[in-house]
């Protein structure tokens, strides 16, 4: 499971800590906003709204929707 996440926003943060919380194991894909990663045709194929969080689980992608 990965979660694509940028370092200081407060969904990404919230969504660590509950995968924490949890105690579910995944890959931290940092996403830089300021360079606009989360802009680039390879993410929007994960997330159409361009929108960090997003949580991927092998066919699973969850942005919010
Ligand atoms: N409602 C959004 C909130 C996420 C959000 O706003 N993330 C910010 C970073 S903290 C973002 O992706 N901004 C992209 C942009 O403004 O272009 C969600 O739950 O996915």
């Amino acid at each position: 499971m990965k979660l694509y996440s940028v370092s200081d926003g407060p969904p990404s943060l919230a969504c660590q800590q509950l995968l924490k919380a949890l105690d579910i194991k995944y890959e931290l894909v940092n996403v830089n906003f300021g360079k606009g990663d989360h802009m680039t045709e390879e993410y929007e194929k994960l997330n159409p709204q361009k929108e960090i969080p997003t949580l991927v689980d092998n066919d699973l992608i969850m942005g919010e929707r």
